[in-house]
């Protein structure tokens, strides 16, 4: 465990640096927005997306400054859905990552138009060679992001969650507005791995699903989180889905169910790697570290 969080901070670390290199400062009339995205992309967080991107990659011994442009734009497309997400129209939050979210600090407008700034910055990121010499393999990037991020995946995830329905709902319900919610991107950041490595079906295959288990598994912590943590744990404000009344994992499973379930993914995920033997270790620890972490 100490190893993952080791490399995550490593990992976080040339993340860091290369958001701030990719966003600089304007010191021009528009320069505002810009120091809005460098505020929700430069604020911190675990940058596991980016971890798994970088990781995956390294599977395939991809060269790093590839993966790790990969690793910022798919960076941006999170910090911009968690500035969208904070708005009032959505979950209308104070706090994030420990910091006021960006229509605090500055306004609506604002936090709209950096979010904007960001998703479309991250498909600039994507389309530059940096990210990998073969223009076939940016295509292939920049679709996977484009289908994760968009309608079939945290977007449309995102109207479900806010739509009068989402009270009801089953657990198959909740299961399939997680996926796409949270599930997609995280899903993406391993496929990206692959498709950066030139990666085999059955490769392709086994990341996807391992992904899709690790997702789902921090989804389900992400409910006890809610529960069990407190607001200086997360960086957050906690008890908010469960007295917004929506239907969770948890409530649907109770406690020790959820964390049951969450348990057996994180397994299922680890089996998941068995084709990648050794290589895949850390990938493993991630799925544990899904599993327990506070924040
Ligand atoms: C606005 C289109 C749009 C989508 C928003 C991701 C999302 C969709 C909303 C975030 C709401 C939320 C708290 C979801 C729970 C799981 C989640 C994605 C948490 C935030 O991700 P972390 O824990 O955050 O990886 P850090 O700060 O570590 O990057």
């Amino acid at each position: 465990m100490q190893d993952v969080k080791t490399a995550l901070a490593v990992r976080a670390y040339a993340v860091q640096d290369r958001l701030d290199a990719l966003l600089p400062s304007l010191s021009a009339p528009e320069g505002e927005v810009i120091e809005a995205m460098r505020y929700s992309a430069l604020g911190g967080g675990k940058r596991l997306r980016p971890f798994l991107v970088m990781e995956t990659a390294a599977l395939f011994e991809v060269a790093e400054n590839n993966a790790l442009e990969v690793a910022a734009a798919l960076e941006m497309v999170h910090c911009y859905s968690l500035v969208h997400d904070d708005l009032p129209a959505m979950d209308d939050s104070d706090l994030r990552r420990g910091r006021l979210t960006v229509h605090k600090k500055w306004d609506d407008a604002t936090a709209i138009l950096a979010g904007d700034g960001l998703l479309t910055e991250a498909f600039a990121v994507l389309a530059d060679s940096k990210a990998h010499p073969e223009a076939d393999v940016r295509l292939k990037l920049i679709s996977g992001l484009a289908a994760a991020s968009g309608a079939a995946g945290m977007v449309g995830g995102q109207m479900i969650d806010l739509s009068p329905n989402r009270t009801n709902l089953d657990l198959d319900g909740i299961t399939r507005l997680q996926a796409l919610k949270t599930g997609a991107l995280i899903r993406y950041a391993c496929q990206a791995g692959a498709i950066l490595g030139k990666a085999g079906s059955e490769e392709y295959q086994a990341l996807s699903l391992y992904a899709e288990d690790i997702g789902l598994a921090f989804q389900i912590v992400d409910d006890l989180l809610d529960h069990e943590a407190t607001p200086e744990e997360t960086g957050k404000p906690t008890g908010v889905d469960s007295d917004a009344g929506k239907a969770t994992f948890v409530g649907q499973l109770g406690l020790n169910t959820a964390r049951e379930k969450a348990e057996e993914l994180v397994q299922s995920a680890k089996s998941r790697l068995d084709i990648f033997a050794g290589k895949a270790q850390l990938l493993r620890d991630t799925a544990t570290f899904v599993l327990e972490r506070r924040s």
